[in-house]
């Protein structure tokens, strides 16, 4: 059997949460494979609203396994918070959750770290979750590192170890911080998380496969966010693409089956960094209030545009995109005009290719569309779609190349169409 990748094409918050939990029945596996707690995502169903970090969102389906892949880096503070909220609520996950002894601990200092190097950016700060994610990466890349697995053996060595590295670092950028409350509840944590199944996930997955058992990864963030194609340095520290799944569970490349590309009718961005199509008026305003545009984690005003079809295309070719999920297309129902970007101008220049560089001097290229002007949150069926908002469809389609499979019209579970 094959993997089945789902992935932001944006700059994340496009609403993957959602989908995977309507997606998680077709599948006997869920799994993450890259990011930390610098994620969001939220579900909601049956009334109640949940928003998961570093656990995956296949965890409400009905007892389905779910694995944290090596490739994502753990907090086991905020991994303990979190599985105690669920716990709370009445979602035991200690038998459905497995993690993987190769993915990297955040530190309590590599929290302090991601503070230090943003406060020392000064005007050009990154714009941070503040969790600690850019620190644990770098850890793991430079070897030095401390993983899940270490926790079952010579863990407060090792710990030491990484500590004192990062003190001097932070005595260096001369940053002030204390670290006794959260270091203790943290190793409190530390023993929380040896209550899971800590495997060789990597043996696990290719074995389930080998048996026939389907598999979904869940992707954090977006596509523009990635280390390598996102608008770096305004960027996350993982591979949040396609090819993350690979290296982020240990599947190999030929393993990989549908993947699906999760878009909102529009665009938002939380944090700094370029944006072309952003939107600083009323109608910028009206995307913000009408699609509630604040971080899930940190509460954080989500900046908010125009579909930008220049990066759209760029995201579905660098992962291969084989379907597409549109999402909160219900924010746009009482818009007078709708706009999408086909493609930019630099320096006088048109191009429809996504640029080395995105900086102030490019203008975005508008197509218009009318709007449909119609509540479409109450709908079920595609054949209630009204006309103005199938030929917006018809357009991304066409240009990305890729159906759009899946259209969300509101945040529940129940408001989800699939289409032919
Ligand atoms: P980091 O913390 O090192 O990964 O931050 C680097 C950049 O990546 C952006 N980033 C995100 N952007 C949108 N959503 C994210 N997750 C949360 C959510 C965000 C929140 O899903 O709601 O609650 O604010 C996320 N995670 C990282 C971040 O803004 C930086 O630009
Ligand atoms: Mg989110």
């Amino acid at each position: 059997m094959k993997v089945d990748v789902l992935l932001g094409l944006q700059w994340g918050d496009e609403g993957k949460g959602k989908v995977v939990d309507v997606l998680t029945p077709k599948y006997d596996l869920v799994t993450r494979f890259q990011g930390g707690p610098n994620a969001g995502h939220t579900l909601e169903f049956a009334g109640e609203k949940y928003i998961l970090r570093s656990i995956p969102s296949g965890i409400f389906q009905g007892g389905k396994m779910n694995i944290i892949g090596n490739g994502v880096v753990l907090d086991p503070l905020l991994f303990k918070q979190e599985a105690e909220g669920l716990a709370a609520s009445g979602h035991d996950i200690r038998k459905q959750l497995c993690i993987s002894k190769k993915a990297h601990l955040i530190l309590p200092t590599h929290r302090m770290l991601d503070a230090a190097y943003e406060a020392a950016k000064g005007d050009a700060k990154i714009g941070t979750t503040g969790k600690g994610i850019g620190p644990a990466y770098t850890d793991k890349v430079s070897r030095n590192g401390v993983r899940v697995g270490d926790i079952l053996n010579n863990f407060p060595e090792k710990y030491a170890k990484a500590k004192a590295k990062h003190e001097t670092i932070l005595r260096a950028l001369n940053y002030q911080y204390d670290i006794t409350k959260l270091e203790k509840e943290w190793f409190e944590a530390v023993d929380y998380l040896k209550q899971f199944a800590l495997i060789d996930s990597e043996h696990v997955i290719n074995n389930l496969l080998k048996e026939g058992k389907t598999v979904l990864a869940e992707g954090a963030q977006g596509t523009m966010l990635d280390i390598d194609f996102g608008s770096y340095p305004f960027v996350t520290s993982s591979n949040t693409i396609c090819a993350g799944a690979c290296t982020g569970l240990g599947v190999a490349p030929r393993r990989i089956g549908e993947v699906y590309g999760i878009f909102k009718a529009y665009c938002t961005r939380v944090g700094s960094g370029p944006f072309p199509t952003e939107l600083f008026d009323e109608v910028g305003k009206a995307m913000s209030t009408l699609g509630h545009e604040f971080g899930s984690v940190t509460g954080r005003a989500r900046r908010c545009g125009w579909l930008d079809l220049v990066a759209l295309k760029y995201a579905v070719m660098i992962n291969g995109v084989t379907q597409l999920i549109m999402m909160k297309s219900d924010v746009l129902d009482s818009f007078d005009t709708i706009k999408a970007c086909v493609a930019y101008k630099v320096n006088g220049e048109i191009t429809a290719e996504f640029p080395y560089e995105i900086n102030e001097g490019i203008e975005p290229v508008y197509e218009e569309f009318a709007g449909w002007k119609t509540d479409m949150t109450q709908m079920t069926s595609e054949d209630e779609f009204p006309e103005e908002f199938n030929a917006y469809v018809s357009f991304i389609e066409e240009q990305t190349g890729v159906p759009v499979k899946i259209v969300s019209v509101g945040a529940d579970r129940e408001q989800t169409i699939i289409r032919y």
